[in-house]
């Protein structure tokens, strides 16, 4: 029988190699965006991680008739009122760089003596209509002073993870999957991949 196709519904680098990364050995073939032609961009205005996630699954699954999955997740940061949050890919701009949104929020947190922040994640998996399967996950740690390490992507270098003492960009990507936003919501996933594939096949109807 052929595998179950699932496209990770993503244009961000970094995310797509650590999903297919928690992916690998399921019996599912993993297609990324850039095995199909130019599709329009789903607008992501949702006002919850859970919103934008659902929005983007859905609208690549519906594009193209394939059930995808999609990851909406940022940085949420205590003393600046839960900000980036859902902003956090366009924190210093539409298009921004990760470079320009760790700049923005290091001067924003100058002099702050509360640094507490977390990384949240939300995966939604959908099928071209109906509902979808949400899994979330959360990383609490800490706004580091300055850039730190050069692995990962994103708000990585700035984001310290005190039990190990590291930024996430100072870590292995087998060290920050384990303890990450994304790893957590992933690892629940991949605990029930079984349902998952039974309840794509019951939605799919074939
Ligand atoms: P897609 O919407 O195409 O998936 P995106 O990068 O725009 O890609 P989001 O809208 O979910 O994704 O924005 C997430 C933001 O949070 C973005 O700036 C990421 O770099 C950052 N981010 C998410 N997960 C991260 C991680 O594990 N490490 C560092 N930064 C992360």
């Amino acid at each position: 029988m052929p595998k179950r196709v699932l496209v990770v519904a993503t244009r961000n680098r970094g995310k797509i190699e650590e999903i297919r990364s928690f992916l690998s050995g399921f019996d599912v073939e993993i297609r990324s965006m850039d095995d199909f032609g130019p599709i329009p961009q789903p607008v992501e205005d949702g006002g919850s991680f859970e919103e934008n996630a659902y929005k983007k699954a859905s609208h690549t699954a519906k594009m193209l008739g394939f059930p995808a999955l999609a990851d909406d997740s940022g940085l949420v940061v205590e003393s600046l009122g839960g900000e980036p949050g859902v902003y956090s890919a366009r924190y210093a701009g539409a298009g921004a760089t990760d470079e320009a949104n760790n700049r923005k929020l290091l001067s924003a947190m100058e002099g702050m003596a509360n640094r507490k922040a977390a990384f949240k994640c939300v995966i939604s998996i959908a099928v071209p209509l109906g509902p979808a399967l949400t899994y979330e996950g959360s990383c609490e740690g800490e706004i580091a002073p300055g850039p730190r390490g050069e692995n990962g992507f994103g708000y990585d270098p700035v984001f310290y993870y005190p039990p190990l003492e590291k930024t996430f960009a100072e870590m292995t990507a087998e060290e920050k999957n384990a303890v990450s936003h994304r790893g957590r919501a992933m690892k629940e996933l991949r605990s029930e991949f079984d349902k998952v594939l039974v309840w794509l096949k019951q939605r799919l109807g074939d």
